[in-house]
């Protein structure tokens, strides 16, 4: 068995070395032909481009091998400090064409593949996504992974290797239907398995207390379950830099003394079910509905990625420094993604006292000196809470400690409120009825010595109201880092035809320093430059317009404007006030009303939460509209809609160079930042939105010149709610009266009646928590507003190329700097100087 770790130091590397691989075309055609006859054994490439496209990525992967290897020495001969990004999810999406570009190689593989008579972009389409997570918040851990390997940050993500990423959405007659997403079906050739660096980890059992012999007290968790968790690490390039972070994720595997047990007991068929119990924790990630809150499975996924990681990283200080913890904190951090990894906080004290023989105090000071937790949702409802029986029987010596963790916070709460019970019983982390639950937010921030929310907005509302109470106790912990996206892939790698544009006009600084677009902001009155922007704009709606059609039959004239929203489908996020607005523009044609709209495609795109019954009737309604839409020849080259199918990184990537108008319409309030909203301005998409989240920074940059802008603010929206009624805005508003007329007439479900009528009263519902009504009039004259400036094309290109040429400060290099300036402390690592 393989047992012996290799450590961060440097042993026997420099014995080891070779000489660089060649990053011409040769070089490529050569190792790629070598991996596909020699190592996957395969005699043609034409009949399976996959192997074609496994064999590239293995010749790739050397390539960052090489620089992985030295940027882990690179970082043992520093011995600099460390951040660890401890997430459930990390959307990665497909990994070839970053990493090409990243090295600068992406017109050598080009020419590579050319020779062998295949177009590289056919390679890419091989790749499987890699869904490893929902939405915003798992793409978000992938950015900043970019960022930090291209700022030369040394920065590791440590992740759940879920056996099935986020479900595949297949549409049945208008219906969602989730299929399983086996992504490592045909192998992942990114990853490499790093057995010797196996953990184990413990479930269940209970604790024993006994005395040493010199009278001190030890804890022993017994009787436990284990679980081996596996590491596959997966390389994460900088840009032209040298410098390769690692991803790291978790697989669970069983014990060979679980299985060694249950054998002697005599029983094959138990042995091979208690290997299923155990494989079962890493199976499939969570979608993140209400439904799933609360579900043992996904507090083991919690567990085992916590604990899994500081183990790891644990035992490689022990190697290096034994029991001495006390530089620890000031070489590693910990930033908890959400608060799904918070239980990190119990599990860090965990293993210092009862592993490690530190007491309290010290363990403390160690945990609340490496830990810091990002808020990611304002959404009462997405707060975790995990009910504490659930704890006692699967994780009875955490539970020991959050507890003794409480009683001292409450101590602390007492003294700086003496008397105050009330304030005892809120910010206890412990609710107490109506079932004893653990409020894992409450505990991240005890535990952290730094707090963020996500966007100015979100932040400031964390502070005024849902973590009111903490932020006045520890006002300094507080803190805002705005939300970006790398863009290497959502401007450089997915629009090469603006990215070609922008650099023969600025040069191609900005792909490390986004700010530089500003530098667009002359030409946007520059009618030549005007004409070569739409013409790239042109040419990306052409190429989605393809890629539609083969997904869902609709031609779509690129002609068009295109107007976008896609994003997971949730009621906040207002995909109904969409679907209105859509509703009344068909219905002005109808009437004879539409001449002066510009012709427009909706595209709506997203997943429902498979237990989300009220998001997953607004896909069947909005593919409803679309069939009568789309088969009314008086819409034909003026109105269409389109449902666009199994939404996921890759798709984006399509979506956003082609779109002219984003979509970020969530009610005020509700939206932690939104990031969709960054990719589209950086590509040029002029947004309509309401003030929440990052629009509120969106339109600070872009001006309101630029953007359009409706619906009720934060502020105004309790005032309203306090005398809603929805029915009388219908009443009181011809058009939307029109529009509620064809739904409740169901005009869009003739032979299917009733099944919008959940989806209706929820829009007449004077306690709708997403006020969509309220929003209405705002949206539809915000839209007219569009369709006019549409129609000037000059001064929509104008607003375009300024959308893009502000999008600087979305970079998620500008995030990361903040992070690191504000709560890691990292220093650079040194990039190619070894
Ligand atoms: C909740 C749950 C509940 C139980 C099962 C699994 C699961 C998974 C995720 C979540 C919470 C999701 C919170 C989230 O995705 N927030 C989004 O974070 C983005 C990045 O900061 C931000 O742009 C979005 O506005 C915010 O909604």
């Amino acid at each position: 068995m393989i047992d012996r770790p290799e450590t961060d130091s440097l042993g026997d590397v420099e014995l080891l070395r070779l000489p660089p691989l060649g990053l011409d075309a040769d070089s490529i055609l050569s190792d790629s032909i070598h991996y596909h006859r020699r190592m996957l054994g395969r005699r043609t490439f034409r009949t399976h481009e996959h192997f074609l496209y496994q064999a590239l990525v293995h010749a790739t992967r050397d390539r960052l091998t090489e620089r992985w290897i030295e940027s882990r020495t690179d970082l043992a001969r520093g011995q600099g400090k460390r951040a660890c990004y401890l997430s459930l999810e990390f959307l990665m999406g497909r990994l070839l064409r970053n990493a090409l570009l990243n090295l600068g190689i992406t017109d050598e593989a080009s020419e590579a593949l050319d020779r062998l008579g295949v177009k590289l972009e056919d390679v890419h389409e091989q790749e499987h996504d890699a869904g490893l997570g929902n939405g915003g918040l798992g793409r978000l851990a992938a950015c900043f992974l970019d960022s930090c390997a291209t700022l030369g940050l040394p920065v590791t993500g440590y992740g759940i290797r879920y056996r099935f990423g986020m479900f595949h959405q297949r549409l049945e007659n208008g219906y969602q239907v989730e299929e399983p997403d086996s992504w490592l079906r045909e192998g992942y050739p990114w990853e490499i398995e790093r057995i010797e660096r196996r953990q184990t980890i413990k479930f269940g059992g209970k604790v024993k207390r006994f005395k040493d012999s010199m009278g001190r007290v030890h804890i022993d968790w017994i009787d436990t379950h284990d679980v081996l968790a596996i590491p596959y690490d997966i390389p994460i390039p900088g840009y032209r830099n040298d410098v390769v972070n690692t991803l790291r994720l978790w697989s669970a595997a069983a014990t060979d003394e679980f299985d060694l047990e249950e054998f002697n007991a005599g029983s094959y068929g138990d042995a091979v079910a208690a290997k299923n119990e155990a494989e079962n924790i890493t199976m499939v990630l969570y979608p993140n509905a209400e439904t799933e809150n609360g579900r043992e499975l996904r507090l083991r996924q919690q567990y085992f990625l916590a604990s899994a990681s500081l183990q790891d990283i644990i035992a490689d200080w022990a190697r290096q420094n034994g029991n001495d913890f006390d530089q620890f904190a000031d070489k590693y951090c910990f930033q908890l993604n959400d608060t799904h990894p918070a239980i990190a906080v119990p599990e860090l004290m965990r293993l210092l006292m009862d592993e490690h023989g530190f007491g309290w105090d010290k363990a403390w000071q160690v945990t609340t000196s490496t830990m810091a937790y990002t808020n990611h949702t304002l959404l009462p409802e997405a707060l975790e809470t995990w009910p504490v029986a659930m704890f006692e029987t699967l994780l009875p010596r955490v539970l020991e400690i959050i507890y003794e963790i409480n009683v001292r916070f409450l101590a602390e709460v007492s003294r700086h409120w003496p008397g105050d019970l009330e304030i005892l019983k809120r910010m206890s982390l412990i609710q107490e009825t109506p079932e004893k639950k653990i409020r894992m937010a409450y505990l991240a921030i005890v535990g952290s010595y730094s707090v963020n929310g996500v966007a100015a907005l979100h932040s400031k509302l964390l502070q005024q109201g849902l973590f009111r109470d903490f932020a006045e106790l520890w006002p300094t912990k507080f803190n805002n880092k705005t939300n970006g996206v790398t863009q290497r892939r959502w401007l450089a790698a997915c629009n090469p035809g603006l990215a070609d544009l922008i650099s023969g006009r600025i040069g191609e600084d900005w792909v490390t320093d986004l700010e530089q677009l500003e530098k667009l902001v002359p030409l946007a009155d520059d009618s030549d430059f005007q004409q070569e922007w739409r013409t790239v704009k042109q040419d990306n709606k052409t190429r989605l317009a393809a890629n539609i059609e083969s997904k869902t039959g609709y031609p779509v004239d690129p002609e068009m404007m295109f107007d976008v929203q896609v994003k997971r489908i949730h009621e906040y996020k207002r995909q109904l006030l969409n679907v209105l607005h859509t509703i009344h523009l068909y219905d002005r044609i109808v009437r004879g009303d539409g001449d002066d709209l510009p012709p427009r495609v909706i595209i709506i795109g997203g997943k429902a939460a498979p237990g989300y019954d009220m998001a997953k009737a607004h896909i069947k309604l909005i593919n409803n509209i679309a069939e009568v839409i789309n088969t009314d020849p008086a819409m034909r080259g003026r109105l269409q809609l389109l449902f666009y199918p199994d939404y996921n990184v890759s798709a984006m990537e399509l979506i956003c160079p082609a779109a002219d108008l984003s979509e970020q319409i969530s009610t005020a309030g509700k939206e932690a930042s939104g990031t969709g909203n960054m990719k589209f301005m950086m590509n040029g998409a002029v947004t309509i939105g309401t003030l929440d989240g990052a629009n509120v920074e969106i339109l600070e940059a872009v001006g309101d010149e630029n953007f359009f802008l409706f619906g009720l603010t934060v502020e105004e929206i309790p005032a309203v709610r306090e005398t809603y009624d929805p029915q009388s805005i219908i009443d009181n508003d011809r058009d939307f009266r029109r529009v509620m007329r064809l739904l409740d007439n169901g005009h869009f479900n003739h032979f299917e009646p009733g099944i919008f009528d959940s989806v209706i009263a929820a829009v007449r519902d004077p306690q709708d928590p997403w006020m969509t009504a309220a929003d209405f009039r705002g949206f539809v004259d915000a839209q007219d507003a569009v369709g006019r400036a549409y129609q000037d094309t000059s001064s929509w290109t104008r607003m375009s190329i300024l959308n893009s040429a502000r999008s600087g400060r979305f970079s998620t290099d500008r995030t990361m700097r903040d992070y690191n300036r504000d709560i890691w402390h990292l220093e650079k690592l040194n990039a190619g100087d070894s």
